[in-house]
C-alpha cells in the first residue's frame, strides 16, 4: 500500500476529510428577506426596516438614505449576532427613493455587505 498512488489516494481522502470535518460550525450567512423587498414601491411608508439571514450576523453599518439624505432611525441594528435585524425610522418616512446600504460579520468571520431600494410613492 506504501505505492506512490497509495500515498496520494490516502493524502486526497485526509484533505476529503479535513474539509468535511471543517464544514463551518459557524456558517455563512445569506440574506432570506429584507423589508420592504428590495425595488419595492410601496404606497404607503414602512414602519420598520428589516433584514433577514440564514445564519446569525453581527450588523456593524445600517445606514438608510432618502431624499432629505441620512435618516435616523430610532431603533439601531448594530448589535449582538441576529438572523433578523430592524430598524424603526425615527420619523414617518416621505415619498421618495430609499437606499438601505448595511454591512456585518457572520458567524465564521467573513465580511458581508450589501443594500437594498425602495420607493415610496407621492
Ligand atoms: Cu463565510
Amino acid at each position: 500500500m506504501a505505492t506512490r498512488s497509495g500515498k496520494r489516494t490516502f493524502m486526497a481522502a485526509l484533505v476529503a476529510l479535513f474539509g468535511l470535518v471543517s464544514q463551518p460550525l459557524w456558517a455563512h450567512a445569506h440574506v432570506t428577506d429584507t423589508h420592504p423587498d428590495d425595488g419595492a414601491v410601496l404606497e404607503q411608508a414602512p414602519a420598520r426596516l428589516e433584514l433577514q439571514f440564514d445564519a446569525p450576523i453581527r450588523i456593524t453599518r445600517f445606514d438608510v438614505s432618502g431624499p432629505q439624505g441620512a435618516v435616523e432611525t430610532s431603533e439601531d441594528p448594530v448589535g449582538p449576532p441576529s438572523e433578523r435585524h430592524a430598524a424603526v425610522p425615527a420619523d414617518t418616512l416621505e415619498a421618495g427613493e430609499y437606499q438601505v446600504v448595511w454591512r456585518g460579520i457572520a458567524e465564521d468571520g467573513h465580511t458581508m455587505s450589501g443594500d437594498y431600494r425602495f420607493t415610496i410613492q407621492e
